[in-house]
């Protein structure tokens, strides 16, 4: 990591020996400078260098540090450093981190200051996957909390290979310990303003009707809002499902005919609104009570769904616009609060498909873009 160059040598006489560091972060040079060239190391210019070739497309710089150190300070251990440091430099070739080098007097925190120099290159290990994930667009949440698991310290050492496949075996055990409620005979899609309750609602009665081979009701409900309801009346038209809009004269649910409600869409700014639906699902002994989110909609908003919902009680959740989606990781944090229990997950506009009830293996599979597998698996190759 440290190499001394001939201009650099040449200099020496003047002012002080000079060292060239690569190094992927302002943090990292801080470090290596304090432990390595001593507290009176000065930063005499910090330059980002790029990788080469198709390297550049998978790397991001790294920064070049030249650190002066006074004659008179300079330690016998220059060069002994200099052997373990090329070593440094063959094992660590990439790097995300564009930083800018603070002041060599910057504060450093007291985990910094306890570790030993010869540690940096675990803790640039450790570091780099964490880059990976959140350059492939990782959601920033899941990445703090996937920190603080307590098998974080083997998991961020270990080939990106590995650690994608802990990863997902500890995302996996943490949505399975996630209270799943049951699913009863009668089942309301609410939600906030044109999220997919409609949609998703259609898609559940496509699948009772071709799959399960059930015969089930739907139960528009206005509560004091209009719910246009042309589109959904032709599907149940075509489907052959009875659309009620009273719920007088609605025969009683059963297993194999469940009752499906619509509603018209909740706003978030109208509480009101919220607890009044509560009102209905009650009256109405309804058990189930589907939040419909927008899987596109920020983390904020999903919050503010998921609270406002427990105004009337949700018991479970759906995300739609799935197929929007970048990656799922934002979800995770969000699901594995454990508030509503999974329901479905919706990938597109076509009502007699695009659902799924597995949630984990469509979280699972949009967790990870290709392109991380494919680096883990060519980090598998090398070795
Ligand atoms: N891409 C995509 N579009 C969807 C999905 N689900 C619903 N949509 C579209 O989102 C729009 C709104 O869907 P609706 O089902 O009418 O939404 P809603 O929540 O019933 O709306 P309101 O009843 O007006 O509150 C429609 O254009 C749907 O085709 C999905 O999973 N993916
Ligand atoms: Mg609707």
């Amino acid at each position: 990591m440290i190499m001394q160059t001939e201009t650099e040598k040449q200099n020496t006489e003047r002012s002080g020996k000079r060292f060239r560091l690569i190094v992927r972060s302002a943090e990292e040079a801080v470090r290596v400078i304090r432990d390595k060239l001593g507290d009176d190391a000065r930063v005499l210019s910090v330059r980002q260098v790029g990788g080469e070739g198709l390297k550049r497309f998978i790397s991001s710089p790294k920064l070049e540090v030249i650190a002066e150190v006074p004659l008179d300070n300079e330690n016998e251990s220059s060069s002994e450093m200099q052997l373990e440091d090329d070593r440094i430099v063959d094992t660590n070739s990439e790097s995300d981190q564009q930083a800018v080098l603070p002041s060599k007097n910057t504060d450093l925190s007291e985990d910094q200051k306890d570790e030993k120099a010869n540690h940096s290159l675990e803790v640039n290990s450790e570091s780099e996957n964490v880059r990976i994930l959140s350059k492939a667009g990782f959601d920033r949440y899941l990445l703090r909390e996937i920190q603080m698991w307590p098998t974080w310290k083997d998991i961020e050492n270990k080939p990106l290979a590995d650690a994608l496949k802990e990863i997902t075996i500890g995302l996996t055990d943490r949505f399975r310990a996630v209270n799943s409620q049951p699913v009863t005979e009668k089942i309301a899609l609410i939600g906030a303003p044109g999220v997919g309750k409609t949609t998703t609602l259609c898609k559940l009665l496509a699948h009772e009707v071709f799959m399960n081979k059930n015969v089930p009701n739907v139960l528009k409900v206005e509560n004091g809002n209009p719910n246009p309801d042309d589109a959904l009346r032709i599907f149940c038209e075509v489907i052959g499902v009875t659309l009620f809009r009273e719920s007088d004269s609605l025969p009683p649910a059963s297993e194999n005919n469940p009752l499906y409600l619509d509603f018209p869409g909740l706003s978030l700014s109208n509480l009101d609104d919220w607890v009044k639906t509560k009102d209905v699902l009650d009256e109405l002994d309804v058990q189930t009570r589907v939040l419909v989110l927008h899987g596109s909609y920020d983390r904020e908003i999903l919050l503010r769904n998921i609270r406002s919902s427990k105004h009337l009680g949700a018991t479970h959740f759906a995300i739609t616009h799935f197929d929007e989606l970048t990656n799922s990781t934002k979800l995770w944090p969000i699901i594995m609060r454990g508030e509503l229990s999974p329901f479905c997950v919706c990938n597109g506009q076509n009502v007699t498909g695009d659902f799924s009830t597995n949630i984990l293996n469509q979280l699972i599979s949009r967790t990870f873009p290709e392109e991380l597998y494919a680096r883990g698996f060519t980090s598998y190759q090398r070795r």
